[in-house]
């Protein structure tokens, strides 16, 4: 039949071309060997003995100070953000270490995760059990009634025992972890946090060379309802010990009347550069042991961020403690984003001006500038 010879001399000329086309490609047809067969998942060991080093390119004048986070294996997802946000914006060229604190093991998963993701070298610590605990002294009857209390008057976090230990730890330990003996300095960072601008030089430095022990983004009003007593027992912590009281100490941020009441204005502690030493001084340690033996981190729910803010600003000097403007940052549900568009442009920002939280009334930024001199940006008072 006259179709079926066309087709077999298609056919010939068919197969000859693949067999030519096999043979001149044949070695990039190689079938899977062992080794390309899927490999068990990696351990976290072998990964992180296999990980290549960075080297800083301004590791000239390196900073002995470290990252850490408080975080739950939970979090491997948010803070997993919160570590590439940080890591493109400024560690990636300075390659500073990493230390994740949890009070439970944390999982292969999350270190292999944090370690794939951080430039500088990365460390685990598990909280000890004392540190995450209730101090003998605590009635723990008590201390659940006002749990269920504050949870019907549906105070944030008020029903919460695990957020009570967080603000506590952080509060009073955190920095006396083993790992973190190791430094000087540290910057925390919170799971799903975000950084807007670069960071082109190095903060930790700036602390160093500016003799700075303290430093904020944002700062705002405490709610009353966590921390009814918390100025009560800080005055009678400061009358029985006045050599802890700094001259030229910044009261006049937390206070309206010298030092008789508090206005709740604190530092919002989600983001700290600080000095470790400081936190691990005498005067810090007795008012935290002060504080803690008064029981408010159970009977009532006091939160680290104040209790770091009135340390700062009664037993420190105003100069002392820093806003580091230029570092633009988010934790839900505040902004800070430099008022100068200069400064957003320098530092290659993206962060929505509209969204800076300084200047709003629920912020005490205002106030800072004011008790401290320092110029307020043009148009800072508009409304919009
Ligand atoms: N290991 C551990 N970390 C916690 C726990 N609760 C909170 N954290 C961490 O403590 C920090 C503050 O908690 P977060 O939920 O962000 O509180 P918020 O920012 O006040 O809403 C974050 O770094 C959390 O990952 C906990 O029970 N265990
Ligand atoms: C290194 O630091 C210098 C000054 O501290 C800065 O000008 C430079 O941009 C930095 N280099 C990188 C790659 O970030
Ligand atoms: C870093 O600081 C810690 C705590 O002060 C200290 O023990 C350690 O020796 C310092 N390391 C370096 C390299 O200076
Ligand atoms: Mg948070």
């Amino acid at each position: 039949m006259a179709i079926s010879a066309r087709y077999t001399r298609y056919l010939v000329v068919a197969v000859m071309g693949l067999t030519f086309f096999y043979f001149i490609t044949r070695s990039s047809f190689q079938l899977p060997s062992a080794a390309s067969l899927p490999r068990p998942k990696p351990s976290y060991e072998d990964f992180k003995s296999q990980k290549p080093q960075n080297t800083g390119v301004n590791s000239t004048e390196r900073v002995n100070a470290t990252f850490v986070t408080l975080a739950r294996n939970s979090d491997i997802w948010e803070i997993a953000k919160s570590i590439r946000t940080v890591e493109d914006r400024f560690n990636r060229n300075f390659n500073y270490d990493w230390v994740f604190l949890n009070d439970q093991e944390f999982d292969e998963d999350f270190k292999k995760l944090t370690t794939s993701l951080a430039s500088g070298t990365t460390h685990y610590g598990k909280i000890p059990t004392e540190h995450w605990s209730y101090p003998s002294w605590i009635d723990q009857n008590k201390a659940r009634e006002v749990r269920e209390d504050m949870g019907r008057r549906k105070i944030i976090y008020g029903d919460s025992e695990s957020y009570r230990h967080m603000c506590r730890y952080e509060s009073g330990f955190f920095f006396r972890h083993p790992l973190m003996m190791n430094y000087e300095y540290y910057w925390r960072v919170e799971p799903s946090v975000e950084l807007f601008c670069d960071v082109p030089t190095d903060p930790f430095l700036f602390m160093k060379q500016n003799n700075k022990k303290y430093s904020f983004v944002i700062s705002l009003y405490e709610y009353i309802d966590t921390i009814p007593t918390l100025w009560d027992s800080t005055k009678k912590f400061l009358q029985a010990h006045p050599e802890h009281i700094a001259d030229n100490n910044a009261v006049d941020f937390v206070s309206d009347d010298g030092g008789e009441t508090y206005n709740k204005c604190h530092f919002w502690s989600n983001f700290e550069i600080g000095s470790l030493e400081w936190l691990r001084s005498p005067a810090y340690i007795d008012y935290f042991s002060s504080l803690d033996q008064d029981g408010g981190f159970f009977y009532e729910r006091w939160g680290d961020a104040p209790v770091h803010s009135i340390a700062a600003a009664t037993m420190l000097k105003r100069d002392e403690i820093h806003f580091f403007n230029e570092i633009a940052y988010y934790h839900v549900p505040f902004t800070h984003c430099p008022s100068s568009e200069q400064t957003r442009l320098d530092l290659r920002c993206h962060c929505k001006p509209q969204e800076n939280f300084d200047w709003k009334d629920y912020s005490c930024t205002s106030r800072w500038f004011s008790v401290n001199n320092l110029q307020k940006p043009d148009g800072w008072d508009k409304k919009d």
